[in-house]
């Protein structure tokens, strides 16, 4: 894998799975329960996370919401994440104004999906969730 591949899969990779770490226990984003995460299950996922982080109802996430929402993750011992909420906005805020939109946030969830469908069948199984997950764990320390 090039280098500059490498970093471009490894932002959104970290973002989607900050999503499982928030979540906590296995985030029920699959939905039909049939083991494996297709990317309508994984949009439902990430909107829904979007819509508990937009504290104010806005329609956009900001890094304070974002650092509020993680905050309260921690205090419950479920979110291990190091990246700094701005950081994490800045990976998906394609127009640059520094709060997430809900638009902006269901691109970023899409490439997330890309970057873990390794096969590219339209779904996640639990070895490519997994392979993401480690992929991440191994950058984050
Ligand atoms: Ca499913
Ligand atoms: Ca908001
Ligand atoms: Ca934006
Ligand atoms: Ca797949």
């Amino acid at each position: 894998m090039k280098i500059s591949e490498k970093i471009g899969v490894a932002l959104p990779m970290a973002t989607l799975l900050s999503f499982a770490a928030m979540a906590g226990d296995p985030p029920k984003v699959d939905t039909n329960g049939d083991g494996m995460i297709s990317a309508s299950e994984h949009a439902a996922g990430s909107q829904k996370m979007f819509d508990t982080m937009d504290a104010n109802k806005d329609g956009n996430v900001s890094a304070a919401e974002m650092d509020a929402h993680h905050q309260t993750r921690m205090s419950q011992g479920k979110s291990t994440m190091s990246m700094s909420s701005a950081d994490k906005i800045k990976s998906k805020d394609t127009n640059g104004d520094g709060v997430l939109s809900s638009a902006e946030n269901a691109a970023g969830a899409q490439r997330n999906f890309d970057a873990m469908d390794t096969d590219h069948d339209g779904n996640l199984s639990a070895s490519e969730v997994k392979a993401g997950h480690d992929a991440m764990v191994s950058k984050d320390k």
